[in-house]
């Protein structure tokens, strides 16, 4: 079957504008070791940027895209960490806040093992990454295996991904949680408002917001939620960007960082069979990660899963587009597939009949077609969804999916984000993944291309 761990056949009957469109931003956005998502909002290394600009850049060279994952992990914190963000020297300081002299990682965060040649920031984000290697592996396997693509990247993913599992489980229950807003990659959402209540604002005039140069304030989070996302990573700075043992303000187990933790761990496990490496303990590991995933966090209720505040321990009783992303996990009870395509459908997400998906319920109290993650349809999370939706053969939807995602990416320039109504461009434009995942749609032309069901690749 199609799954997330299946190359797309390429055909030649892509769009060659659009191809063409998505490669321009690739190069362009490329620095000579990696792609910025932006160079004017967002001028440094972002970890699941680079992961899902991997996947896309895979098309066009496959150098390229190792290199891009290599220049990650290299980065990589001697605990496992993959911090969110790896910064280029050559970018003046003020050009992003929070820069390398607030995270101060080769200092404060040498005895978690940050490395003293390289700053980067000391919180995370999702792990796209094995998925994105093996993905790259699958372009060219041949060219991977001369390089020892694999066998370099093994030891480095299975860092993480005991990171994620060891002193990232905070709640106890076998689930990664996250410390911060900023981790999950849905910065604003409504799902952080409850746990945010709780976080101290830093002090207004003690940093100054560098997004808002580049952004439309009514577009971006708001200077209250932006002090607090301040007073948090700077209290995880202050600790030593410790994890187990740290007092968290917001410590929140999301179905989409764990959903995507599942289907890396499986990529894993095929890595492991080409480097050589046992895969069992993947493939269980994967299996107690999805019995976890269902056991906290689904809502039978709500028909979707819920992120759970670790501080009170309750479920968090808003609805993201994060619940629909476990579709993209192998094997979910069928009770559960079904739910998960009577929500996505239904009057929260109208994925049947909008463009793309939005990023949280069009029916709910917070929902915003502007705001950052309130509301806007994103392309990474789409292009998950038009995963989740081929896997449990739902062929027709997902193919309306990727038409209107591929439209809707060269109409907006490539956008960051899109309103969900009309697919107009919103935040910045020339964005590092809407480029990527546009190629790797294009290359994907539907089932008709697809290995047999059941075929392992
Ligand atoms: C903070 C880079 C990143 C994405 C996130 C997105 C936004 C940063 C910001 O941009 O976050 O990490 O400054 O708002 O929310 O998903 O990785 O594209």
């Amino acid at each position: 079957m199609t799954t997330l761990l299946t190359t797309p056949v390429p055909t030649a009957s892509g769009d060659l504008t659009l191809r063409h469109g998505a490669a321009r931003v690739l190069l362009a956005n490329w620095t000579g070791t990696s792609t910025v998502p932006s160079h004017g909002l967002y001028p440094h290394q972002w970890s699941w940027d680079s992961a899902f600009i991997a996947i896309g850049l895979r098309h066009l060279s496959v150098r390229r895209a190792q290199r891009e994952l290599e220049t990650l992990m290299g980065a990589q914190w001697a605990d496992g960490r993959i911090p969110h963000i790896v910064f280029n020297p050559a970018v003046p300081l003020d050009a992003y806040f929070p820069s390398p002299d607030f995270w101060r990682s080769s200092r404060d965060g040498a005895r978690a093992g940050a490395p003293a040649g390289t700053e980067t920031s000391g919180i995370v984000q999702p792990p796209v990454h094995a998925l994105a290697a093996w993905l790259v592996h699958q372009a060219d396997p041949e060219e991977s295996r001369r390089r020892g693509f694999l066998h370099r990247m093994y030891g480095s993913l299975a860092a993480w991904h005991d990171y994620l599992t060891g002193p990232r489980d905070l709640g106890g229950g076998g689930l990664a949680a996250v410390i911060h807003p900023w981790e999950p990659g849905m910065d604003n959402s409504p799902c952080w408002d409850g746990p945010l209540q709780r976080v101290a604002p830093a002090a207004p005039g003690t940093y100054r917001r560098a997004d808002l140069d580049h952004g439309q304030a009514s577009e971006r989070p708001t200077d209250l939620d932006y002090g607090r996302y301040v007073r948090l990573a700077s209290d995880y700075r202050d600790g030593g960007y410790a994890d187990a043992g740290g007092r968290h303000a917001f410590a929140v187990e999301d179905p989409c960082v764990n959903a995507l933790l599942i289907v890396s761990e499986h990529a894993l496990a095929r890595i492991a069979e080409q480097t050589g490496e046992d895969p069992v303990p993947h493939r269980e590991r994967a299996a107690r990660l999805t019995g976890a995933l269902i056991q906290r966090l689904w809502s039978p209720a709500e028909g979707m899963f819920l992120c759970r505040d670790l501080i009170t321990g309750d479920p968090i009783l808003e609805r993201s587009l994060a619940g629909l992303v476990p579709l993209i996990v192998p094997g979910l009870p069928r009770h559960i597939v079904e739910a998960l395509l009577k929500t996505a459908a239904g009057p929260r997400f109208r994925l049947a009949d909008l463009p793309m998906a939005p990023s949280y319920d069009l029916t709910g109290h917070a929902f915003d077609a502007s705001r950052y993650w309130r509301g806007p349809a994103w392309f990474n999370i789409n292009w998950l969804l038009h995963h989740g939706l081929r896997a449990y053969r739902q062929h027709g939807i997902a193919d309306r999916l990727r038409s209107a995602m591929l439209t809707a990416a060269g109409a907006s320039g490539f956008a960051e984000y899109v309103d969900p109504f009309t697919a107009q461009a919103r935040g910045t434009q020339n964005f590092g993944w809407t480029a990527a995942l546009t190629l790797d749609l294009l290359a994907d032309a539907g089932p008709a291309t697809s290995p047999a069901p059941g075929a392992r690749t």
